[in-house]
């Protein structure tokens, strides 16, 4: 439930590729290439809380295996590093920063490691279990932990410069790592490709399908039994109705077209209105929103990176600073009794909801505004502790002497937001379950007007 009350937080992806200008590394870096210039934790912890960031997750590790901390597990980290004559500590730096402005702090640990020798081997899990132990007790609390799907090929391996091939199943005993994980930090949630907890979305768009359960069964590509690196990517995308597991959506994507800095990018870095239609298309859709911003070889965000987030997290503020409904009258078709008031729907609280009388599946509850409002967003939250319920609804607005629909949609879940085709104008604005698997519980409604980009 915390987790889903984040909605976004930024990605930082850093490590020797900044200084090599790749997005993979081969493993064979020597660390003295990672010497940033002006490295300054709190600037950019600062620059993603003004985007309106919750949490920042940090690539301690990333294919390549140089290690930002400076772990005991292997030489290949910032000890062996010019910078700060080997004394630095990216992730000791980040995770107190990202506290002192209050995000949550998360680790992205590869389990790929193309530097070491002992990848493709049962030692190796061993040292990417003792890396994950370092992490987990070193920096305070994580909420998030966070493996990739990208598993083995070729490498620098100690020198061998080979391919080493995995098998995706079985090498890396996952349950025994997430078990270690629930030990060392058991208010994280774990992602990956099939979660425990949260799962890939399926692309690196950023967006997640119109339709999103958090519930599904993860299947594998061919339809057989799914594994970290290898799942059904549509299916990732929508969730399954009825699914077996609560394994929400987050919705990955860069702030530019690769995942670290490059000068060439520098250019094409997305705009305010851009990442609002991402927060739209993942938030809105009952995901979260992991934007990635590259810190540079000053280990700094770029000046552009950082106009782009501020912005951003302007018109976030701006547009969703007040509800239109508030302060509305409400009528509900139907109430289960004094503590599922539809007033709960406006008090901001995601723990309190109305509900209507038991059997009843289609009700309806109209606000009348206290005076006509203009609004092309409007918000439905669930009250997820109850699951998906809702299958579908519509939002129809009072014009002349009739109702007329001006939004429809499917999943509800932790939150949807509808962006209407224009703003429209009305003092009465009804909530239609049209829809549902059980008595609806819904924990909020909102009516919004979308600022611009300043
Ligand atoms: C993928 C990696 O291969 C990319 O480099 C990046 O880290 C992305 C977020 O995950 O699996």
């Amino acid at each position: 439930m915390r987790w889903h009350a984040l909605e976004q937080y930024a990605f930082l992806h850093f490590t020797v590729n900044t200084f090599t200008d790749r997005e993979w590394g081969y493993g064979d870096e020597d660390p003295d290439l990672f010497n940033p210039t002006s490295f300054d934790a709190g600037a950019i912890a600062g620059a993603l809380s003004a985007g309106g960031m919750k949490g920042v997750i940090l690539t301690c590790k990333h294919h390549d295996g140089f290690c930002l901390w400076p772990t005991k597990t292997t030489q290949h980290s910032v000890r062996s590093s010019k910078w700060r004559n080997g004394k630095g500590d990216v992730v000791g730096e980040i995770s107190k920063a990202a506290r002192e402005h209050k995000l949550q702090f998360g680790v992205y640990l590869s389990p790929w490691d193309r530097n070491t020798p002992l990848y493709g081997g049962p030692k190796y899990v061993e040292m990417y279990r003792a890396q994950l132990r370092e992490l987990l007790t070193q920096y305070g609390p994580v909420f998030e932990v966070w493996h990739d799907g990208a598993n083995g090929g070729d490498g620098f391996y100690g020198g061998a410069r080979e391919k080493r091939t995995i098998d995706k199943r079985t090498y890396y005993d996952w349950p025994g790592t997430w078990d270690l994980i629930r030990k060392l930090q058991p208010d994280a949630v774990i992602f990956s490709d099939i979660g425990p907890d949260v799962r890939w979305v399926g692309n690196e768009k950023g967006v997640a399908a119109e339709t999103c359960w958090a519930t599904i069964s993860p299947v594998g590509a061919d339809g057989g039994p799914p594994a970290v690196g290898d799942v059904r990517q549509n299916d990732n995308q929508t969730g399954h109705r009825n699914g077996r597991q609560w394994l929400p959506a987050e919705c990955d994507v860069s702030i530019r077209p690769g995942w670290f800095w490059h000068e060439r990018e520098n250019g094409k870095v997305k705009t305010p209105a851009q990442l609002f239609d991402l927060y739209l298309k993942s938030v809105g859709r009952n995901a979260s929103f992991l934007l990635n911003v590259p810190p540079d070889r000053r280990g700094l965000l770029h000046d552009n990176d950082v106009k782009s987030l501020a912005a951003f997290g302007a018109m976030l503020r701006d547009t969703f600073a007040r509800n239109l409904a508030n302060g509305a009258k409400l009528q509900a078709s139907s109430v289960r009794g004094a503590a599922y008031r539809p007033e709960n729907l406006l008090d901001g609280i995601r723990g309190t909801y109305w509900a209507p009388r038991e059997g009843i599946r289609n009700p309806e509850v109209i606000f009348e505004l206290r005076r006509p409002e203009t609004f092309d967003i409007v918000r439905v939250r669930e009250a997820i502790q109850f699951g998906h319920r809702v299958d579908s609804f519509a939002v129809d607005i009072f014009r002349g002497n009739a109702w007329v629909r001006c939004a429809e949609s499917t999943s509800i879940g932790a939150c949807r937001l509808i962006l209407l085709p224009e703003p429209v104008t009305a003092g009465r604005v009804r909530l239609r379950i049209t829809k549902a698997a059980a008595p609806p519980a819904l924990a909020g409604f909102g009516l919004y007007r979308t600022s611009q980009p300043g």
